[in-house]
């Protein structure tokens, strides 16, 4: 599956395969690694995890991954990872040519010509934990941290002249297909660009001298035969840009969202937004995975009746988000965080990391109508004043360059929240009857309801009824296959009616704007003591286990999903 923008007038040479692979140890020193030592004595698939391999599971330490390319002599080459973690070095022919502590992050390197057609490609990834190295992934995340390269891997030869890098398509208004398209092009970027423009099978439009502000030339177009994305008919447009000898084809649709009368309202239509967090996890996969979970995973969330997915907690797969736009799912994406505190605030190197990896999956998702919001650092503790510059920053950054989505993000403090001025949605992560207020209480999940309509009080108390308050977060653990007519926690019962609670209140409650419940499927966690709460070391909140196995609360959750008229089209 080659996920979009696609460049149909370059060589491009798709690199996921079998790669040489080499263990070099867990501790070694990395800026003390000469790759010209490395004994390639193992082989691996890419995209792919190595501690997902019996023979490396569970390891934190270094593995060294190489794949030989053979591009023309003398090309400029562009390297494309999907995503990878959770550290790694980029060599070509033995010299560095990018480093990335950015986990599950799209990366994009320029690569320097060379008079042979033999390219050596290394691709070092280390799985340590390491606060320095790796600011944005720490060990006290609730889901495991693997080592690999997650997704696709690709080498563009690039055209001499120009290089488009991207053309982003943004709604003006629907009715009239009135789109602004901001064309971006690679290092070295032109003054000025003279360039062709099509949309859909519709006449080229010549674009002479465009004078270019940092590399972007921004020009209006229209589609002839103007189709809305929407949920119910998510009908995609393509734009072309020609450019000397480049070429870019970007899938767009032509939507509008909006806050509306308390609302998330797609096309000026009202949405109830019900569905889930998820993970992009399998136990033997990692977050490596094939297209065909991903198919399934979306066909098992169409089943269960739901037209909303939250990326948690990290920049989604692109495939996901392709197969999402052609269902007409509505996606909330969220850039890597979790329960960071105010240390991680007044670090300087953090704060520049989140802001980089959060608009760079603006970036790579901007054409994708199925993302509506955009959020950052789960749970991070946005109750404390330490939080509010980098939150501004956050919030700041993602406008600059995307005015026309939502912005939100989870927090776990709906009652002395500081940044909730910052919003155009109120995201809040909540667990009555789970991690119960009143240890003593014999029906933990009688929290529920009260909860939820306290924070629906509370935040119109202190001025935020205007904004759509969606629960982001919200469930209960359940062993797979565990049943107990005590309906004690982690019984599969009493997640059902724990579940069955909360989704009779949200579809009732029209002060709720939306869910989506934790979580899609169990995943692996923490493997240290953490794990105690942990049983199996896995997050066991999934509706369905990790492998996918319905448990009792899927049809209850599905009844009152669909019976909220969710419908949509499958994948
Ligand atoms: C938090 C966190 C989730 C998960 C959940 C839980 O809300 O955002 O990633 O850890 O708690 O299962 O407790």
């Amino acid at each position: 599956m080659t996920t979009y923008p696609h460049f149909p007038t370059r060589t491009v040479h798709r690199l996921n395969g079998i790669w040489d692979v080499c263990y070099l140890g867990d501790d070694i020193d990395l800026d003390a690694l000469d790759p010209t030592t490395i004994l390639f004595n193992d082989r691996l698939a890419v995209p792919g995890c190595f501690d997902t391999h019996p023979s490396y599971a569970g390891k934190r330490g270094t593995m060294a991954y190489r794949k030989i390319v053979h591009a023309a002599p003398r090309s400029r080459g562009l390297l494309t990872i999907g995503g990878l973690g959770l550290w790694a070095r980029v060599l070509v022919d033995g010299e560095p040519v990018h480093e990335s502590a950015m986990p599950y992050t799209d990366i994009t390197i320029d690569v320097p010509p060379s008079m042979s057609s033999r390219r050596e490609l290394v691709i070092v990834v280390d799985n340590r934990f390491d606060r320095e190295r790796v600011p944005l992934m720490e060990q006290f995340f609730d889901f495991y941290g693997y080592g690999g390269i997650y997704r696709h891997v690709a080498w563009h030869e690039l055209p001499g002249g120009p290089v488009l890098d991207r053309a982003e398509v943004l709604t003006d208004h629907v009715a009239r297909g009135a789109v602004t398209v901001r064309v971006r092009w690679r290092h070295p970027v032109p003054s000025k660009a003279s360039f062709e423009l099509q949309i859909d099978d519709g006449p080229w439009t010549q674009v002479t001298d465009c004078s270019l502000e940092s590399g972007v030339g921004t020009v209006k177009a229209t589609v002839a035969d103007p189709s809305p994305w929407s949920p119910d008919s998510p009908v995609l447009h393509t734009c072309r840009v020609r450019c000397g000898e480049d070429e870019i084809v970007e899938r767009f649709g032509l939507r509008t969202v909006c806050v509306q009368d308390g609302c998330v309202a797609v096309n000026g239509t009202p949405v109830k937004l019900l569905g889930y967090c998820r993970h992009e996890a399998h136990p033997q996969f990692g977050p490596a995975l094939p297209l065909q979970q991903l198919v399934q995973d979306l066909q098992l969330l169409r089943d269960l009746g739901c037209n909303f997915i939250r990326g948690s907690h990290y920049p989604q797969d692109q495939r996901f988000l392709d197969l999402c736009d052609e269902m007409g799912m509505l996606v909330f994406e969220e850039s890597l965080g979790w329960g960071q505190k105010p240390e991680h605030f007044n670090d300087p190197s953090f704060c520049e990391a989140q802001v980089a990896q959060t608009t760079s999956m603006v970036r790579k998702s901007i054409n994708h109508p199925t993302v509506i919001m955009w959020g950052f650092l789960n749970e991070g503790a946005s109750h404390t004043e330490d939080s509010r510059a980098l939150y501004r920053a956050l919030a700041d950054s993602i406008r600059a360059l995307d005015p026309s989505r939502l912005v939100t993000y989870a927090t776990m403090h709906p009652f002395d929240d500081v940044n909730l001025d910052l919003t155009d949605v109120i995201s809040v992560n909540t667990y009555p009857g789970w991690y119960a207020q009143d240890q003593q209480r014999t029906a933990p999940s009688d929290e529920i309801v009260p909860r939820l309509r306290a924070i629906r009080s509370s935040l119109k108390a202190r001025g935020f009824g205007d904004k759509p308050l969606i629960i982001s977060e919200i469930g209960a653990g359940a062993i797979y296959g565990w049943r107990d007519a005590l309906r004690a926690h982690w019984s599969e019962e009493y997640q059902r009616d724990y579940l069955d609670t909360v989704c009779a209140e949200v579809c009732r409650n029209t002060e709720i704007a939306g869910v989506a419940l934790w979580q899609f499927c169990d995943c692996r966690t923490y493997s240290s003591a953490m794990a105690l709460r942990r049983p199996r070391a896995y997050n066991n909140k999934g509706t369905l286990d990790e492998y996918r196995r319905p448990k009792l609360a899927y049809d209850t959750v599905r009844t009152h999903f669909r019976g909220n008229g969710q419908g949509g089209h499958a994948v």
